[in-house]
């Protein structure tokens, strides 16, 4: 039996090779999202110290739980990774509607690898996400972006250039896809010609709450300019790998709604952030496979243990 689903996918499919993106208008109720805003709160309320800030505000990486409560609530920033501690988060990123939309576009089983919260705009600069989270298996990457309230167009709202995922991917140095400080002028200007030479435009997405986005892992897209620091443009951004790729990676992967995500440790700290926290056995373990190893055999009762007697002297972060 063909299912609706099926019929619409080849059009999906089509739209998504022509432009880098598929727009699912109100793809998720109210009553899908709410849930999803009320955990992020309670984690904002919390402060937990293994939630990683990128503090858009003054360029710094921190935990929530090393911010004030002020700061929490004024400064712009990035909340990585709620994936791995809110059951919430990662239903809305492997909800059973959207799975087979992702297999379908990535053409592989997805395994969400990332997430991010954003209160505000990110006014990120132009960028392709191959360029970061380079897969190890050209292509295997997909986001999703959804709008967890309506966009107002003075808040920097998402831009992209559709059909910019066919210009072909610059090559840096060392001969990989993945970004190098020093070349990245280069970069600019290449995308520019390709641009200019392929008449492609940018697009403002003006999203109404609900609304998915899903792109292509070489889409050139941005955070817009914000004209108003008070709006809040509220959304959640989520990254998926192939299973492929993933379980080299040598993480485990969890089995969900016909997807994974990837239990991995929390995104690197600056060391001298990192060294005012305690132990996080989850990700002390995970971060340190060798570790979890000699805590199995019995040779230490736990990682805060070896952290004490050994990690910190060897530059091994706590979390
Ligand atoms: O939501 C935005 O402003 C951009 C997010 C983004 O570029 C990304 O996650 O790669």
């Amino acid at each position: 039996m063909v299912t609706a689903l099926q019929n619409r996918m080849a059009d999906y499919i089509a739209a998504f090779l022509q432009d880098g993106v598929l727009i699912l208008p109100g793809f998720f109720s109210d009553a899908e999202l709410s849930p999803v805003q009320a955990a992020i709160d309670t984690v904002k309320h919390a402060r937990p110290l293994d939630v990683v800030i990128d503090d858009l505000e003054n360029g710094e990486r921190t935990v929530l739980g090393l911010m004030t409560p002020e700061a929490v609530q004024t400064h712009r920033m990035k909340v990585n990774d709620l994936y791995l501690g809110t059951a919430a988060i990662r239903s809305q990123a492997l909800a059973p509607s959207l799975v087979p939309i992702l297999w379908g576009l990535l053409g592989q089983v997805p395994v969400l690898c990332n997430s991010l919260y954003l209160e505000k705009g990110s006014a990120q600069d132009p960028h392709v996400d191959a360029l970061y989270m380079t897969p190890r298996t050209p292509g295997h990457l997909i986001a999703a972006w959804v709008a967890l309230e309506d966009a107002h167009e003075e808040a920097g709202p998402l831009e992209y250039f559709p059909g910019s995922q066919r210009i072909a991917p610059y090559v840096f140095g060392g001969g990989s896809h993945h970004a190098r400080d020093e070349e990245m002028a280069d970069w600019r200007g290449y995308m520019a010609e390709a641009l200019a030479h392929a008449g492609l435009e940018k697009r403002q997405f003006l999203a109404r709450k609900g609304d998915v986005l899903i792109w292509h892992a070489h889409l050139l897209h941005a955070g817009g300019a914000i004209q108003n620091g008070a709006r809040t443009r509220k959304s959640c951004v989520f990254h998926y790998y192939s299973e492929i790729d993933a379980r080299a990676s040598g993480f485990p992967l969890v089995p969900q709604a016909g997807g994974f995500w990837l239990d991995r440790p929390v995104q690197l700290l600056p060391p001298e952030v990192a060294a005012r926290l305690p132990v996080s056995e989850r990700h002390y373990l995970r971060r340190y496979p060798d570790v979890a190893a000699a805590v199995a055999q019995g040779l230490y009762p736990n990682g805060a243990a070896h952290y004490a007697a050994y990690g910190c002297k060897e530059g091994r972060l706590p979390i």
